[in-house]
Protein backbone atom coordinates (compact mmCIF):
# COMPACT_ATOMS: atom_id res chain seq x y z
CA UNK A 1 0.00 0.00 0.00
CA UNK A 2 1.65 3.22 -1.43
CA UNK A 3 1.57 6.84 0.12
CA UNK A 4 1.82 8.94 -3.46
CA UNK A 5 0.67 12.51 -3.23
CA UNK A 6 -0.57 12.23 0.20
CA UNK A 7 -3.09 9.33 -1.09
CA UNK A 8 -2.85 5.60 0.19
CA UNK A 9 -2.89 3.82 -3.09
CA UNK A 10 -4.57 1.54 -3.45
CA UNK A 11 -7.53 2.90 -1.20
CA UNK A 12 -8.54 -0.77 -0.57
CA UNK A 13 -6.82 -3.36 -0.53
CA UNK A 14 -8.53 -6.84 0.16
CA UNK A 15 -5.94 -9.73 1.33
CA UNK A 16 -6.26 -13.24 3.36
CA UNK A 17 -4.72 -13.64 6.64
CA UNK A 18 -0.57 -14.34 7.29
CA UNK A 19 0.03 -11.63 4.77
CA UNK A 20 2.71 -9.37 4.84
CA UNK A 21 2.08 -6.04 3.28
CA UNK A 22 4.43 -2.86 2.38
CA UNK A 23 3.90 0.31 3.15
CA UNK A 24 6.50 1.97 0.60
CA UNK A 25 6.40 6.11 1.07
CA UNK A 26 6.78 7.49 -2.25
CA UNK A 27 6.49 10.93 -1.38
CA UNK A 28 9.06 13.53 -0.87
CA UNK A 29 8.16 14.05 2.44
CA UNK A 30 7.13 12.24 5.86
CA UNK A 31 4.28 9.93 6.60
CA UNK A 32 3.30 7.75 9.60
CA UNK A 33 1.19 4.90 8.54
CA UNK A 34 -1.06 3.84 11.74
CA UNK A 35 -3.76 1.66 12.90
CA UNK A 36 -6.22 1.71 15.81
CA UNK A 37 -8.32 -1.19 14.60
CA UNK A 38 -9.00 -4.38 16.02
CA UNK A 39 -8.28 -6.10 13.83
CA UNK A 40 -4.51 -4.86 13.43
CA UNK A 41 -3.24 -2.46 15.84
CA UNK A 42 0.24 -0.56 14.46
CA UNK A 43 2.58 2.79 14.24
CA UNK A 44 4.96 2.56 12.16
CA UNK A 45 6.21 5.63 12.91
CA UNK A 46 7.76 8.70 11.03
CA UNK A 47 9.49 7.45 7.51
CA UNK A 48 11.40 9.47 4.79
CA UNK A 49 10.96 9.30 1.09
CA UNK A 50 11.98 6.13 -0.85
CA UNK A 51 11.99 4.24 3.05
CA UNK A 52 9.06 1.20 3.38
CA UNK A 53 7.94 -0.96 6.60
CA UNK A 54 5.92 -3.53 6.74
CA UNK A 55 2.93 -5.21 8.98
CA UNK A 56 1.60 -8.68 8.98
CA UNK A 57 -2.21 -9.36 9.01
CA UNK A 58 -3.04 -12.69 10.85
CA UNK A 59 -6.24 -12.09 12.26
CA UNK A 60 -9.40 -11.38 9.90
CA UNK A 61 -11.32 -8.16 10.13
CA UNK A 62 -11.28 -4.80 8.24
CA UNK A 63 -8.33 -2.38 9.25
CA UNK A 64 -8.58 1.40 8.87
CA UNK A 65 -5.34 2.92 8.19
CA UNK A 66 -4.68 6.28 8.66
CA UNK A 67 -1.68 8.84 8.63
CA UNK A 68 -0.48 10.83 11.58
CA UNK A 69 1.09 13.84 9.57
CA UNK A 70 -1.82 14.23 7.07
CA UNK A 71 -5.35 13.55 8.45
CA UNK A 72 -7.16 13.34 5.42
CA UNK A 73 -5.08 10.06 4.02
CA UNK A 74 -7.05 6.88 5.02
CA UNK A 75 -7.41 3.80 3.58
CA UNK A 76 -9.30 0.20 4.21
CA UNK A 77 -7.37 -3.56 4.82
CA UNK A 78 -10.17 -6.08 4.38
CA UNK A 79 -8.14 -9.01 5.68
CA UNK A 80 -10.07 -12.12 5.24
CA UNK A 81 -9.72 -15.82 6.60
CA UNK A 82 -10.74 -17.48 2.93
CA UNK A 83 -10.02 -16.35 -0.36
CA UNK A 84 -13.64 -16.08 -1.67
CA UNK A 85 -13.79 -12.66 -2.36
CA UNK A 86 -13.19 -10.06 -4.97
CA UNK A 87 -12.78 -6.12 -6.14
CA UNK A 88 -15.19 -4.51 -8.61
CA UNK A 89 -13.56 -3.58 -11.33
CA UNK A 90 -14.16 -0.01 -12.81
CA UNK A 91 -17.51 -1.20 -14.51
CA UNK A 92 -18.33 -2.59 -10.78
CA UNK A 93 -18.42 -6.24 -12.06
CA UNK A 94 -16.69 -9.00 -9.95
CA UNK A 95 -16.15 -12.41 -10.04
CA UNK A 96 -15.18 -14.84 -7.00
CA UNK A 97 -13.28 -17.84 -8.43
CA UNK A 98 -12.92 -21.53 -7.33
CA UNK A 99 -16.00 -21.32 -5.21
CA UNK A 100 -16.89 -25.21 -3.85
CA UNK A 101 -20.17 -26.38 -4.34
CA UNK A 102 -22.86 -24.95 -2.03
CA UNK A 103 -24.90 -22.04 -0.31
CA UNK A 104 -23.56 -18.90 0.35
CA UNK A 105 -24.57 -15.58 1.97
CA UNK A 106 -22.39 -12.77 -0.06
CA UNK A 107 -22.53 -9.00 0.89
CA UNK A 108 -21.30 -6.39 -0.72
CA UNK A 109 -19.05 -3.70 0.95
CA UNK A 110 -18.11 -0.05 0.41
CA UNK A 111 -16.41 2.31 2.27
CA UNK A 112 -17.26 0.79 5.22
CA UNK A 113 -21.18 -0.16 4.95
CA UNK A 114 -22.21 -3.38 4.28
CA UNK A 115 -25.18 -4.81 2.02
CA UNK A 116 -27.86 -7.33 3.42
CA UNK A 117 -26.37 -10.65 3.07
CA UNK A 118 -27.84 -12.46 0.05
CA UNK A 119 -27.74 -16.27 -0.57
CA UNK A 120 -26.45 -17.62 -3.78
CA UNK A 121 -26.00 -21.63 -4.57
CA UNK A 122 -23.08 -22.55 -6.45
CA UNK A 123 -23.94 -25.36 -8.77
CA UNK A 124 -21.45 -28.04 -9.43
CA UNK A 125 -18.82 -27.13 -12.11
CA UNK A 126 -21.12 -24.45 -12.37
CA UNK A 127 -21.64 -20.78 -12.13
CA UNK A 128 -23.87 -18.81 -10.42
CA UNK A 129 -24.11 -15.45 -11.28
CA UNK A 130 -25.19 -12.95 -8.77
CA UNK A 131 -25.86 -8.71 -8.56
CA UNK A 132 -25.80 -6.98 -5.50
CA UNK A 133 -26.88 -3.07 -5.18
CA UNK A 134 -24.28 -1.88 -3.53
CA UNK A 135 -26.71 1.72 -3.22
CA UNK A 136 -23.79 3.43 -1.17
CA UNK A 137 -22.15 6.87 -1.45
CA UNK A 138 -19.60 7.21 -4.09
CA UNK A 139 -16.66 5.94 -3.12
CA UNK A 140 -13.79 8.47 -2.79
CA UNK A 141 -14.01 12.29 -3.68
CA UNK A 142 -11.23 14.61 -3.47
CA UNK A 143 -12.13 18.14 -3.00
CA UNK A 144 -10.33 21.18 -4.14
CA UNK A 145 -8.97 21.84 -0.64
CA UNK A 146 -7.72 18.15 -0.71
CA UNK A 147 -9.62 16.49 1.65
CA UNK A 148 -11.54 13.03 1.07
CA UNK A 149 -15.00 11.63 1.81
CA UNK A 150 -16.22 11.57 4.27
CA UNK A 151 -13.87 13.97 5.92
CA UNK A 152 -15.02 16.89 4.58
CA UNK A 153 -12.96 20.33 5.17
CA UNK A 154 -14.41 23.58 6.20
CA UNK A 155 -13.31 25.55 2.88
CA UNK A 156 -15.40 23.82 0.47
CA UNK A 157 -17.12 21.17 1.79
CA UNK A 158 -18.50 22.13 5.05
CA UNK A 159 -21.35 19.87 4.30
CA UNK A 160 -21.22 16.39 4.73
CA UNK A 161 -23.84 15.12 1.98
CA UNK A 162 -22.88 13.92 -1.18
CA UNK A 163 -24.76 16.21 -3.58
CA UNK A 164 -22.84 19.52 -1.75
CA UNK A 165 -19.65 17.12 -2.02
CA UNK A 166 -20.16 16.09 -5.64
CA UNK A 167 -20.14 20.35 -6.62
CA UNK A 168 -16.64 20.58 -5.25
CA UNK A 169 -15.13 17.28 -6.15
CU1 LIG B 1 1.18 11.30 5.58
Amino acid sequence: MDQRNETFVPHVLAITTGTTVDFPNSDKFYHNVFSLSKAATFDLGRYAAGRSRTVRFDRPGIVRVFCDIHSHMNAFILVFSHPFFAMTDADGRYRIENVPPGTYSVIAWNEGTSSEPRPVTVPDGGIAELGLHAAMRPARRRCAAGSFWPAPCSQCCASASPSTWSTCA
